[in-house]
């Protein structure tokens, strides 16, 4: 599925849309059948008052034209040990509506989740993203050494180019500082690298559309993953000013890939969706009887379709120096810059991450490109 494609078919659409409903305005306005059947009589007084309409309408068509281009994404993983952040970057790779133009990995065994991210890119024909190796080591805890059982699948030939090894916060701070749009930022992963790249260089405050983060339980009293990990990094992003979006165990923990949906991903049956099967049925042999939720394929899909899921607005602190409710999110509804998510259609949901992941990958001409 191409972006380039998607956008040149958008361009190529709304350039004809925009000609069609001008011939047809300057068909009314002369009382004649509509132009598009006579071209050739465009001269004289009817030129005359087609010109403006024309002008007009080719004036507005950049701003049709940006309406719909594809959100420039940063996505931020700690790819390898759940099994959905794999399924979160195929999905991004896979929506026309992203352009993702940097990947970035974070805490604990770094260079084999960027080699696996790595690996993954290549099998979507996107070769072409920046990636980058993040924090291993969160603000406050340890690093842990154990391997993940999905990096058995990296061999010797999965090698990254150099530049994927620069610090993951260096990195994004390059990447929004050199975009003349603002980027929406997806972090899937403990928050270690953003905090990072806030406190390194805060004017990157400015060039961030939304964070849309997995993380948090707001409607519970448990401690999620992603925040209690680096819950010093969390409680400086959501203090940050930075509009969020966060997309908690509340909604995450309804969507579950397994039976009949799991079955159409096996059947799709192409280089990049036996990949993912693999990658699966690995994280099985670790969590027996299990199936895959779909956490930060959420996050990934609030971008795509914001209003599969509903928000209240508030703000959010955590919990940073409890030892018995270290990393606790607590959401108060009201005056604030982060919306929590409190619903989801599941169905929707799932709809639209099986109608991507198993559409066979596009090869496009950007591989390769960028490194
Ligand atoms: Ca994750």
């Amino acid at each position: 599925m191409s972006q380039f494609g998607g956008v040149r078919r958008t361009l190529n659409y709304s350039i004809y849309k925009i000609v069609d409903l001008a011939l047809e305005m300057v068909s009314r306005a002369n009382g004649r059948k509509p132009l598009i059947q006579q071209p050739c009589r465009i001269q004289g007084r009817m030129f005359s008052r087609f010109l403006p309409i024309a002008i007009l309408t080719l004036l507005a068509a950049p701003a049709l034209v940006q309406a719909q281009k594809p959100i420039p994404v940063i996505f931020d993983t700690d790819i390898g040990d759940d099994i959905d952040d794999a399924l979160a970057l195929a999905l991004a790779l896979q929506s026309p509506e992203l352009d993702v133009r940097l990947v970035t990995t974070v805490v604990d065994d770094v260079d084999s989740r960027t080699r696996l991210a790595w690996k993954e890119l290549g099998l979507y024909h996107r070769h072409d993203v920046a990636l980058a190796t993040g924090a291993a080591q969160p603000f406050l805890d340890p690093q842990r050494e154990d391997k993940a059982a999905q990096f058995r699948l990296l061999t010797v030939d999965d090698t990254v180019p150099e530049a994927a090894h620069r610090r993951a916060a260096d990195v994004i701070i390059e990447t929004l500082m050199a975009s003349p749009e603002k980027m929406t930022v997806i972090p899937v992963g403990p928050l270690t690298n953003i905090a990072l790249a806030l406190r390194l260089e805060p004017r990157i405050k400015g060039k961030i559309e939304r964070i849309v983060l997995m993380g948090g339980a707001f409607r519970m009293n448990y401690p999620e993953y992603n925040i209690q990990r680096d819950r010093v990094a969390a409680q400086m992003v959501f203090a940050s000013g930075v509009p969020i979006t966060a997309v908690g165990l509340d909604v995450t923990r309804k969507c579950k890939l397994e039976g009949p949906d799991l079955e159409k991903l096996r059947a799709a049956n192409n280089p990049a969706s036996h990949f993912l099967m693999q990658l699966i049925e690995l994280w099985q042999t670790s969590n027996p009887g299990q199936f895959p939720t779909l956490h930060d394929p959420l996050a990934v899909a609030t971008v795509i379709r914001p209003n599969l899921v509903e928000t209240q607005t508030g703000a959010v602190e955590v919990e940073t120096n409890s030892p018995l409710t270290n990393g606790i999110t607590i959401f108060r509804q009201g005056a604030g810059t982060t919306q929590v998510a409190a619903d989801v259609n599941v169905r929707q949901f799932l709809d639209l991450f099986l109608e991507r992941l198993t559409a066979a990958p596009e090869e496009t001409h950007r591989d390769n490109t960028r490194h």
